[in-house]
């Protein structure tokens, strides 16, 4: 049924992606503090999910072309969600009148123009948080109208993540980057209209306290509406699991005490609902607006080498994962999304790093839902010029320069900070913010560069440890920007870009060096990255790289050595699952194959090895090891 009140969109809604086009202007006016769209007795959410025309620009210049202003014809059609590269064979009513109708974008990749009919109404820079546009004066309730979405796929110097394009011999432009992933662009999550009053709540953040050892809680909670909060009457209600009223509050910030509480633990999820009503000042309680968020009550601690969760010291076990699937690319999978949970919960996984961007927010709702740990990533990847498919070139770099990582690039980098801190705040889920993975750390510059970033973040969320993914040539000698940050995650390819094939000598090189970084800075280790490549279906007698041999014996010497490092406290193996990377690195076959899971998920040897470890033998035991996901 389609609501009266939103506007209705022509069925052949046209969609203009442009590969490799420069937009000649900056694409701002998309909002970016929106919260994710929910359907209640006061608001109405109508899916834009479907099948839309598609058509690449005739010109790089997209105001030259001026794509929107006419219809694109269905000839070539992309389904919305997904990332478009792979698809082709070629490469809600009550008072109607003063509602807000609202469009929303959940990930346009990587920066996105939107167009009703001939205008232009918003942009967005960043290929993995949301945005929205209110439209209510722009299309009248009932009225058809023409939507075009332009899409840049293009990564320069000063985009997160950032890239470069090369004009080649033949005159074509190619894109080049640092990160080990392919370039998926695209309308990759859902698109959705949704309908507001006049009056409604635009933002809720919710901080929790644990106290009396675990047995009572505190829940802070501040909202705020989009108009003055004179006109209307805040009614804030806290609700358990079954739906009983457990606290209640009449202003729109504050705190509710809990004297006895369910915690959100790993491995025993329990979610409390904190319902933010709007009612009409005078008068009647006229409901104007509701929103609801889920309450995970957790505490997240370091304190020395030790990773807190509800004062019990943790121990992490899961991977570093992508949203990569075939065809669907970087697209939003509800199937995918829940096979790879089944299968972590499988293995005996408690958690993963959303490496290198951050991820859909169904997979965040589902982690808090099902008590998994989150490391939330920003896409700072690849901000590193001399490292490809994580093996080093020659050439002398310089990554922080005025012509290369700059300080436009930070301000771009900050805001992904701001809008990732943004829109996954109230997850109990995430216990850590990862500012960056494998950044040129050990050269001049990089300090600089990232100290006013962990500030941001700090003030951003002063709940929360930062983190970021360490490179293994920024070792700790080399390495200048560690100490800004509470948890020293690090990316270690002992056994396969060093010491290839030789698992005795890796041993010794990897505990060693994990003893320099626990004497050096005496905090929290997790190993966020550990694997080898292996080609699923490869067996050999004595193991040698790319068998799934070698892949279970890396695995195993890593956790010996994890073992006897009192300061490591998670390990994240690379990769959960195989995934497509860039077409020009020989290193990559058909992309990137250090998956446990090949890239449709099929389990290789190793993961049946780290089944054993994980949940049969029990990693560390005495360390209070988190139990696997619920
Ligand atoms: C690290 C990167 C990761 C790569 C991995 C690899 O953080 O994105 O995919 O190495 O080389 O450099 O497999």
């Amino acid at each position: 049924m389609f609501p009266s009140c939103i506007p209705r969109l022509r069925p052949s809604a046209v969609l203009v992606l442009l590969a490799l086009t420069g937009l000649s202007s900056c694409a701002d006016g998309g909002n970016w503090k929106t919260l994710k769209p929910q359907a209640n007795a006061a608001r109405e959410l109508v899916s834009l999910d479907g099948i839309w025309n598609f058509a690449l620009p005739t010109s790089i210049d997209l105001e030259e072309d001026k794509a929107w202003t006419k219809n694109i014809p269905p000839s070539l059609q992309i389904p919305v969600p997904a990332s478009y590269n792979d698809i082709f064979a070629d490469q809600n009513i009550r008072d109607t009148s003063k509602r807000r109708n609202i469009l929303r974008f959940d990930a346009v990749t990587h920066e996105a123009r939107v167009f009703i009919n001939d205008r232009d109404v918003a942009g967005h820079i960043g290929g993995y948080t949301p945005f929205e546009v209110d439209v209510t004066d722009i299309v009248a309730p009932g009225e058809q109208f023409r939507l075009t979405v332009a899409v840049n796929n293009i990564l320069t110097s000063q985009t997160i993540p950032p890239g470069n394009v090369e004009v080649d011999e033949t005159g074509k432009r190619r894109q080049l980057y640092n990160h080990d992933f392919f370039n998926y662009a695209g309308i990759a999550r859902s698109v959705s209209f949704y309908s507001v009053g006049e009056v409604y709540v635009d933002d809720i953040t919710v901080t929790t306290e644990v106290k009396d050892q675990g047995k009572g809680a505190t829940i802070n909670f501040s909202a705020t509406t989009n108009k003055d909060p004179k006109s209307s009457r805040p009614r804030v209600t806290l609700f358990d699991e079954e739906g009983n009223e457990v606290a209640s509050a009449s202003t729109l910030q504050g705190s509710l005490e809990l004297s006895s509480v369910h915690l959100w633990q790993p491995g025993v999820a329990y979610l409390y609902r904190l319902r933010v009503e709007l009612l009409s000042a005078k008068g009647k309680d006229t409901l104007l607006d509701s929103y609801e968020v889920s309450v995970g009550v957790r505490s997240v601690e370091v304190r020395g080498n030790e990773f807190l969760i509800n004062g019990s010291p943790v121990y992490l076990t899961g991977f570093g994962k992508h949203e990569d699937s075939p065809v669907r690319g970087k697209g939003y999978d509800p199937a995918y999304m829940i096979h790879d949970f089944q299968l972590m919960k499988w293995i005996g996984a408690n958690s993963f790093r959303t490496s290198h961007y951050p991820y859909a927010e169904e997979v965040m709702d589902y982690a808090d839902r099902h008590g998994i740990v989150v490391i939330d990533e920003v896409p700072a990847v690849g901000l590193n010029i001399g490292l490809s498919a994580g093996t080093s070139t020659d050439e002398p770099t310089l990554t922080f320069s005025e012509k290369t990582i700059n300080n436009q690039t930070r301000e771009v980098h900050a805001q992904t900070i701001r809008e990732l801190i943004h829109r996954d705040k109230n997850h109990a889920s995430v216990v850590l913010w990862s500012l960056t993975n494998e950044p040129a750390s050990n050269e001049e510059g990089a300090r600089a560069y990232f100290e006013p970033l962990v500030e941001l973040a700090r003030e951003l969320d002063p709940t929360r440890p930062m983190t970021f993914a360490n490179v293994m040539y920024a070792t700790p000698e080399a390495d200048r920007i560690m100490d800004l940050f509470d948890v020293m995650c690090l990316n270690r390819y002992y056994g396969w870009y060093v010491n290839t094939g030789d698992l005795a000598s890796a041993e010794i090189g990897l505990e060693q060096e994990l003893n320099e970084w626990q004497d050096k800075y005496g905090k929290p280790i997790i190993m966020s990255e550990y694997g080898a490549d292996t080609l699923a279906g490869t067996h050999t007698v004595i193991a040698v790289p790319w068998s799934e041999e070698y892949q279970t014996q890396l695995l195993q010497m890593s956790h010996r050595v994890f073992d006897r490092i009192e300061s490591v406290v998670g390990e994240h193996v690379w990769n959960f699952a195989g995934f497509q990377t860039a077409s020009k690195s020989i290193y990559r076959v058909d992309g990137n194959k250090k998956g446990v899971f090949t890239r449709d998920r099929k389990p290789k040897a190793a993961a049946h090895a780290l089944r054993t470890r994980w949940l049969e033998e029990g990693v560390r035991k005495g360390q209070g090891n988190v139990t696997a996901a619920a």
